[in-house]
């Protein structure tokens, strides 16, 4: 028990489609706090990075490419159980398959298919942690801050 804090990431195509504010409603009305947030501009290097554990697979120049397309709004949740309650919250990986099995998760609302999936959710309490620290630490800011009057 205690609280526990998790990454949350809408993707470029969450943004595009306006989901983002829709998002930050089912984030709070399922009792998340949203600790810190911002909207950046990803550039090559920091998207490669944040997902350099998937490096060597055949998607990844995709997924870069994807992730980078368009600012991102990267959030810092906290409640109790946060990491593995958001990753029930978007759903499975491939948004056609959520579609079957979750139809209430977020990526069944707002996701296209295994690549454009609109959100991301930290897999673990190491991968949160590294992933916090990613975007809010001051020594790997992790792209470009959007002042939200540019978006
Ligand atoms: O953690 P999660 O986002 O659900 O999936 P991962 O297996 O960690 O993959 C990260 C990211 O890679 C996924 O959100 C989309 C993309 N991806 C892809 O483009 N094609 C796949 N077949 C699998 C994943
Ligand atoms: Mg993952």
């Amino acid at each position: 028990a205690g609280s526990e804090r998790t990454l949350a990431i809408v993707k470029p195509d969450g943004v595009w489609s306006n989901h983002a504010e829709e998002i930050k409603k089912i984030v709070l009305a399922s009792g998340f706090s949203i600790l810190q947030e911002k909207t950046v501009q990803l550039d090559e290097e920091s998207a490669a990075s944040f997902y350099s554990e998937h490096s060597k697979k055949k998607f990844f120049r995709s997924l870069v490419q994807y992730m980078i397309s368009g600012p991102v709004l990267v959030m810092v949740l906290e409640k109790e159980n946060a990491i593995a309650d958001w990753r029930m919250l978007i759903g499975p990986t491939d948004s056609n398959k959520a579609k079957i099995t979750h139809p209430r998760s977020i990526r069944t609302m707002c996701g296209t298919d295994a690549e454009k999936n609109c959100v991301h959710g930290s897999d673990s309490d190491q991968s949160a942690q590294r992933e916090i620290s990613f975007f809010f630490s001051s020594e790997t800011p992790g792209g470009t801050v959007m002042g939200h009057d540019e978006l």
